[in-house]
């Protein structure tokens, strides 16, 4: 039996008002009566709150899905059985994701964890306080660029300093075609810069860490708050308590936007794609170095350290990217040998290198 979910919204009239678009109705053209396409608005462990135009369900995923253990995630455009009188009453597809934002998963016990599908533009917030940090930065542009959505770096509660022009200087360093948006949530100074980001049948994703304002960001470009208006079902009819909070609401503006919590963590191994995005500038400059497998760590010739020296490139910048570049280089081996193999690996190292002492010793 179907569940109402969160309270619908009736400005949702149609799927184009949640982003649905021509690629969506050509993988949704093989299924006809009664199954019905909607939007999943907040997953939560065994239940999806789904949009549909003018109403939501609260459904599960189908025993099929569970059992190839695909879930849908918040972003989703899903395909709903709709047989009985009282509504759609579980997903029996995800539609192909245009996007996907995801960072590695825990350890060797996932792959990698998405946390939005289908995604525009993602606001990467961040405050101009002690939130800001520009390594945070590169990793979330490392995440967002992987996704195939297209980043804005938010610098929120402008309202708090008195002097933007250090974190301006500094985000400089990001490069040009990234753009960075100053804004004061509490003031509403900020969120009509957002404007340009917010059309219809976009769907924009917020992330950063907890506490940055991305939350109070949504309820102003909202101009009203969503949080609170949003319902929390306590009951699925099966006398089990499910609380389901809405991430992905419709604004007036006609786009779509993801609230999402603040990552602890940003795992960056399955965006190795991204370093050309993300470091342009080094990688351009490395085109000059004298061996093609440079490191840019002391081989001479090297155009990356000639450009430190000549303070054209902030050392710090190089450090940070040989970090993510060692990190990328070691979580790779890791997924490619798969975590047994790496750590045997090790153990080879370690007794060929206690061979060697032996061999030493005995000359
Ligand atoms: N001064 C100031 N405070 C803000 C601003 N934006 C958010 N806040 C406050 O920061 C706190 C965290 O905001 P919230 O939206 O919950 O952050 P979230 O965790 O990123 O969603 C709240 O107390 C907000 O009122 C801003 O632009 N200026
Ligand atoms: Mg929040
Ligand atoms: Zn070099």
């Amino acid at each position: 039996m179907s569940v109402p979910g969160n309270s619908p919204d009736n400005r949702v009239r149609t799927l184009s008002d949640l982003g649905w678009d021509e690629d969506l109705t050509k993988s949704f053209s093989r299924y006809t009566c009664p199954y019905v396409a909607g939007r999943v608005a907040a997953a939560q462990r065994t239940v999806y709150d789904v949009m549909l135009p003018g109403r939501s369900v609260l459904v599960p995923v189908s025993g099929a899905l569970q059992k190839i253990r695909s879930f849908p995630v918040v972003g989703d455009f899903v395909v709903l059985l709709d047989d009985n009188a009282t509504g759609p009453d579980m997903i029996v597809a995800i539609l192909p994701r245009k996007t996907a934002l995801s960072r590695g998963g825990a350890g060797e016990k996932k792959g990698e964890q998405i946390l939005a599908a289908n995604i525009d533009y993602a606001f990467i917030v961040t405050d101009c306080g002690p939130d800001f940090s520009l390594a945070r930065l590169e990793r979330y542009l490392m995440i967002v660029f992987a996704s195939g959505a297209r980043p804005v770096i938010i610098i929120n509660k402008t309202d708090l300093s008195d002097d933007l022009s250090i974190i301006s200087e500094a985000t400089a360093e990001l490069g040009p075609d990234i753009p960075v948006v100053f804004t004061s949530a509490v003031k509403a100074t900020g969120p009509a810069l957002l404007e340009p980001y917010l059309q219809p049948g976009k769907t924009v994703v917020c992330i950063g860490s907890s506490g940055v304002g991305k939350s109070t960001l949504i309820n102003a470009m909202a101009g009203r708050d969503l949080q609170k208006t949003s319902g929390i079902r306590e009951d699925d009819g099966k006398g089990r308590h499910t609380t389901t909070v809405r991430e992905l609401f419709y604004l007036p503006s006609g786009a779509v936007i993801i609230d999402t919590p603040g990552l602890r963590e940003i795992r960056i191994w399955t965006a190795k794609e991204s370093l050309p995005d993300v470091f342009d500038d080094i990688l351009k400059l490395a085109q000059g170095c004298r061996f093609s497998d440079c490191g840019h760590k002391t081989e001479p010739g090297c155009a990356v350290l000639q450009a430190v020296a000549q303070s054209e490139l902030s050392e710090e910048r190089l450090k940070r990217y040989h970090k993510i570049q060692k990190e990328l280089a070691f979580e790779s081996d890791k997924a490619e040998i798969g975590l047994k193999r790496f750590e045997k690996k090790r153990w080879k190292g370690i007794a060929g290198f206690s061979k060697e002492i032996q061999e030493y010793r005995r000359h």
